[in-house]
């Protein structure tokens, strides 16, 4: 392995993440942190960013970049009480420019805050009880899981599983509460046991799923659990190890990677398992080069026989033959139902996470209505957050239900009700105008692009066709694309690259069809392909399966389920 990347300095040098972070916050000279913070603050949950709409009109004026800043909440499997919710409404009103934006990975992300406010920020967000360690940065990051309303019981088991974890493998440094909450500052000689004085070597992600809904794209974390349920009890998890789905532009040595499914677990031995395989990471990551340097080329570089080893030398004990499982769907199931508690779950519809008040919806104002109600009728209901970006009312009693179906009329939130299969299962990442590694837009194409597609469905006798499409800004993935069965990835301004046959479960990626084309291109290149589905489909043949079956193109393989 060659020279550490600088980062890897930065890290060493941080004091366990302090760095200078009080004295950059507290410089009224520029709107930015000092360049070894800026790395420094994603530790911490933050992320600093320009806003790219207006970057070169500030060039040519000669002005610095509008610097603007996200906080992002940790929040393993995604759930807060309707009173968090308020709290996290209260500072995206406050400090934050673009609403709430949940996530893909569970949480929620508060936009478009000026430095001078980022303290105050992460003040009323801890306020609520939340925080924001470890959710960015080269740590574990939130872990996900299973959003299934209707098992109540078991989502209840697995959900305290993934905050336990969380909690477990979260820094042990102060860092945190000196820089935000004024907690007095020591000298950063605390010891940071288990991820060590630089951290892991890159983001570490790590997500539990419950089949038979793969809704958090179980193939897609370094590490993923796969919970098996016998006689309705939690009996283990299966194990996958090496998922990862970012990669660069023309250079082969990046790529995305399904997890390999590596034997089971029992409950009880799930933290061990965890810390086994971050810690071999922690110690065999590549610090040389940030490009090669997530769990998954790792697992490629040793071979999986040695992780699996190795995995067991440190955890102490052998991994038992993993068992049966299988998956059926991964989106979300929206509109209300009945969980085994008599409680009922109402699944919303929020396009690409984005809850704010624009002129055009009161998506903000309806979510805020409803938790004042949860918050002063039914306190234990919680706000779910899927991997899809979606959210859950869950936990709501009977009677709360036609008021709550008055709020989502009335502001917007009840499209869950007119919306397509397509527009209820389209995922976009963030991209512009705030993030800085978008190539082209995402989010903020979608309303042009998604009726589009719908048209061409209808056109040719497919309206409720349940289309799995992911569009990214660039090919990092966060949409996690290459698991869709249409994904579009960002080249350039206006320019994609079009991927076709994943399948609808998540279980086979999908590979290029036609590079670098614009908006009229991918559309006739679908329709074209629309024309032939609805031909040569075989009986209820899914979009992604019938590409891969005539061979559209060759996809990699599918991944085993059963062993
Ligand atoms: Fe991501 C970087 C947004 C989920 C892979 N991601 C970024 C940054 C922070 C850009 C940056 O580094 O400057 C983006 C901020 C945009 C903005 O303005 O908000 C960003 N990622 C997001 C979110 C908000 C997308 C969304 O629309 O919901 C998701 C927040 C996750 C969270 O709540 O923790 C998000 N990112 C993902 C996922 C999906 C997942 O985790 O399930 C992936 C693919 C899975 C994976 O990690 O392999 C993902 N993001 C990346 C990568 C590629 C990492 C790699 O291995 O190469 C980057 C770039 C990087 O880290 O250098 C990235
Ligand atoms: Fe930004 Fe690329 Fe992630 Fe989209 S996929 S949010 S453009 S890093």
């Amino acid at each position: 392995m060659g020279k550490p990347s600088d980062i890897e300095r930065i890290k060493s040098a941080s004091r366990h993440l302090r760095g200078t972070l009080l004295e950059s916050l507290a410089n009224p000279i520029t709107g930015a942190l000092r360049v070894d913070d800026v790395q420094l603050l994603k530790f911490h949950g933050g992320y600093q960013q320009d806003d790219r709409d207006v970057r070169e009109a500030r060039r040519v004026a000669k002005l610095e970049p509008a610097y603007i800043f996200f906080v992002r909440l940790r929040l393993p499997g995604g759930v807060l009480t309707p009173r968090q919710w308020l709290a996290m409404d209260d500072t995206a009103r406050r400090f934050g420019t673009h609403g709430i934006r949940m996530t893909s990975r569970q949480t929620i992300q508060v936009h478009g805050i000026d430095k001078r406010n980022l303290r105050a920020a992460v003040q009323n967000i801890h306020a609520s009880g939340l925080d924001t360690i470890a959710a960015c940065g080269d740590d574990n990051r939130n872990v996900v899981a299973a959003v299934n309303p209707l098992l109540s019981a078991v989502h209840a088991q697995i959900h305290e599983q993934a905050q336990a974890l969380s909690l477990h493998l979260r820094p042990q440094s102060r860092a945190w509460f000196e820089t935000w909450l004024g907690e007095p500052a020591t000298d950063g000689s605390e010891p940071e046991p288990l991820l060590g004085d630089a951290y892991m070597p890159r983001k570490f992600k790590i997500g539990f799923a419950v089949p038979p809904e793969n809704d958090i794209d179980v193939y897609s974390q370094d590490v993923g659990l796969v919970a098996i349920i016998e006689d309705g009890q939690l009996a283990g998890y299966n194990v996958l190890v090496g998922g990862g789905m970012g990669a660069s532009h023309g250079d082969a040595k990046t790529y995305p990677r399904m997890a390999s499914l590596i034997g089971f677990i029992t409950p009880d031995q799930v933290t061990a398992l965890s810390v086994a395989t971050l810690t071999i990471q922690r110690d065999h990551g590549d610090r040389s080069d940030r490009k090669h340097a997530r769990f998954k080329y790792t697992v490629d570089d040793k071979g999986l026989p040695w992780i699996k080893a190795e995995i067991e030398r440190r955890a102490g004990f052998t991994l038992q033959r993993q068992r049966p499982f299988r998956f059926t769907q991964r989106g979300d199931r929206f509109g209300w139902r009945e969980g085994d508690d008599g409680r009922w779950h109402l699944g919303l519809r929020i396009p690409f996470g984005r809850v704010h008040d624009d002129g055009k919806t009161t998506r903000q104002a309806g979510m805020r209505e409803i938790a004042a109600l949860l918050a002063e009728h039914a306190p234990d209901a919680q706000i779910r957050l899927t991997p899809n970006q979606n959210a859950f009312i869950a936990g709501v009693p009977g009677e709360l239900r036609a008021a709550i179906d008055a709020i989502t009329a009335k502001h917007d939130l009840d499209l869950y009700r007119s919306e397509t299969p397509l527009g209820l299962n389209v995922i976009a990442c963030v991209a512009f105008p705030t993030c800085g590694l978008a190539m082209a837009e995402s989010e903020r194409w979608m309303p042009h692009l998604v009726p589009k597609l719908q048209g061409l469905l209808d056109q040719h006798g497919l309206h409720d066709e349940p289309l799995d499409v992911r569009v990214s800004g660039c090919p990092n993935g966060c949409s996690r694309p290459y698991l869709a069965e249409i994904a579009l990835i960002g080249k350039a301004p206006g320019r994609y690259n079009l991927m076709l046959a994943g399948d609808h479960r998540g279980q086979r990626m999908n590979a290029v069809y036609r590079e670098n084309i614009d908006e009229p291109a991918i559309l006739t290149e679908l329709d074209a392909l629309f024309v032939r589905f609805a031909a040569e489909r075989e009986g209820g043949e899914h979009f992604g399966d019938f590409c891969a079956r005539t061979n559209v193109v060759t996809p990699p393989a599918e991944r085993e389920v059963t062993p």
